[in-house]
């Protein structure tokens, strides 16, 4: 797509099939033209008579003066329009034929058909808005809950563009203060006041810090609550997938080291929408791929919300709990919720009855240590609730399910314990949430170039360096905005939308 373009545009903006009406629309310099060329109403229309943002009723006809359609027309004159540019809107009765003839009238009169994304990109480098605005246009459009809706909306009005304007205003006041100490650098002074530039950048740091720590919820609100299934190799993973999912969607068997990527996968359960992810199994291996995989399943483990780890009953009981104790090792139990499932209760008839005493034995030591490890308070007593089928501890912050995932035997039962566990997510008017990767990496990269300048500061490096460190923090947050952008980016963006939008 190119971004300097100024030839005039169109496309059918409203979904594609049958409808009541439909709107076509064309953008740039000759759109009032075409648009008009093609027009006719009882009392004559001419350029130089036509009101902006005024509904003219009329007939459109092709180039041989057949009529097509009953039409309204509408103008917009630039800058005062969604692309900033002279545009027009045809809305016409919606049927596919009708749809299709006006749009190839338009063509043949001198328009272009436009590309995906091509109304926003020109919105965009007419500075109608800046690209976190582009890109909330996009989520505004896929939108599927309130939450979801809340979140674009207040970025589409520019919410997310003013915290980021708040934050580069502190920073320039960071590079004018040490700007100053540059010019004077020959006298050998150190002029800039350091308690206010460590004040600046503490600022700075603490600001940054909370739009990436919005990053989780965000990202929660725009693909589901994460929940990651892991455990040993053959333990059931995959099958628990698909039973969760009621399709056949990852390949089970019993060769160990089955799956090797992870595998999403989105599920409704009790309203609110959760993201699965099925990783490979934990193991000891040498085969490279396998051992990629498993780093993943790490990675996924440390950013999911829920964590189901599967345990093999078919295993000796040394070897599960030994599972379940490395498995909670690996997890945040004061921030993440785990679901510890004893799997393949079919081959295990004594498995319902595991003595909870048991249980308590073989974790109390691993779960309090990770309560005290991130900062918890020790439990005295880890005790356990037991009512019927439910037993998790007191605290909620483990549950504990026994299922057969190759014979759905309780899914039900586990599928209300990942709905307890599930957030209610609820956004407030007007909070700012990171939703989209891209602004989240570009805030992780500002944010560590931000850490260097405080490390250069304390360090007494020459302030040039810091300054430079400083520019980087700059040009990530630039890039978030589109001030700073590569046309690669624009392309990858914009070509993600649909055509007529
Ligand atoms: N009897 C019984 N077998 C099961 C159950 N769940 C899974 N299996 C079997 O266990 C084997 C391994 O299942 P998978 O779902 O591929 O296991 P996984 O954890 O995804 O394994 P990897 O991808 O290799 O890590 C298969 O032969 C399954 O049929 C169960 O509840 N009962
Ligand atoms: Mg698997």
């Amino acid at each position: 797509m190119s971004f300097l373009k100024n030839d005039t545009i169109c496309a059918i903006a409203t979904a594609s099939g049958t409808a009541a009406v439909s709107m076509i629309r064309m953008s740039g310099k000759d759109s009032h033209k075409i648009a008009l060329s093609r027009f006719i109403r009882k009392k004559e229309l001419t350029l130089d008579t036509i009101v902006a943002n005024k509904m003219y009723y009329g007939e459109i006809t092709d180039l041989d003066g057949k009529i097509i359609d009953d039409v309204m027309l509408t103008f917009f004159k630039a800058p005062h329009s969604y692309t900033g540019e002279d545009s027009a809107e045809i809305v016409c009765h919606g049927s596919p034929f009708i749809q299709n003839k006006i749009l190839e009238i338009l063509i043949q009169s001198g328009a272009r058909l436009a590309e995906a994304g091509e109304y926003t990109m020109r919105a965009f480098v007419n500075n109608k808005m800046d690209l976190t605005q582009a890109e909330a246009v996009a989520d505004l459009i896929s939108s599927q809950n309130e939450a979801e809706h809340r979140v674009a909306m207040n970025q589409l009005k520019g919410g997310f563009s003013k915290e980021l304007q708040v934050l580069r205003s502190k920073l320039l006041d960071l590079t004018s203060l040490m700007e100053l100490e540059l010019d004077f650098s020959e006298e050998d002074v150190e002029f800039a006041d350091r308690t206010k530039l460590n004040n600046l950048i503490e600022e700075a740091s603490t600001h940054i810090n909370k739009l990436t720590d919005s990053f989780r919820l965000g990202n929660t609100i725009k693909r589901g609550t994460p929940v990651a299934i892991v455990g040993d190799a053959n333990a059931g993973k995959s099958t628990l997938l698909n039973a969760l999912l009621g399709e056949e969607r990852a390949i089970v068997s019993d060769i160990a080291g089955t799956t090797r990527d992870t595998i999403e996968e989105t599920l409704n359960i009790g309203g609110k929408t959760f993201r699965f992810i099925d990783t490979a199994g934990i193991r000891e291996t040498e085969d490279t791929i396998e051992k990629i995989g498993i780093e993943r399943a790490f990675k996924k483990i440390s950013e999911a919300d829920i964590i189901l780890g599967l345990l093999d009953l078919n295993q000796s009981s040394d070897t599960y709990f030994k599972s379940a104790r490395f498995i909670i090792n690996n997890v945040n139990l004061l921030k993440q919720k785990l679901i510890l499932i004893f799997n393949k209760v079919d081959l295990n008839n004594e498995a319902m009855l595991i003595d909870t005493k048991l249980i308590i034995n073989n974790l109390r030591t691993s779960i309090e240590k990770n309560i005290e490890r991130n900062g918890g308070n020790m439990i005295d007593e880890y005790k356990y609730s037991v009512t019927g089928q439910d037993c998790h501890d007191i605290r909620n912050l483990i549950k504990y399910d026994f299922i057969s995932a190759k014979n759905d035997e309780h899914i039900e039962k586990l599928k209300k314990d990942i709905a307890f566990y599930g957030r209610d997510l609820v956004v407030g008017e007007n909070e700012v949430l990171v939703t989209n990767l891209r602004h989240y990496e570009a805030l992780v990269k500002a944010s560590e170039s931000l850490v260097k300048v405080k490390e250069g500061l304390d360090f007494g490096i020459s302030t040039e360096f810091v300054a430079q460190d400083l520019k980087e923090v700059l040009y990530y947050l630039g890039s978030i905005t589109g001030e700073i952008s590569s046309s690669d980016v624009l392309n990858s963006i914009f070509g993600r939308f649909c055509i007529g939008k």
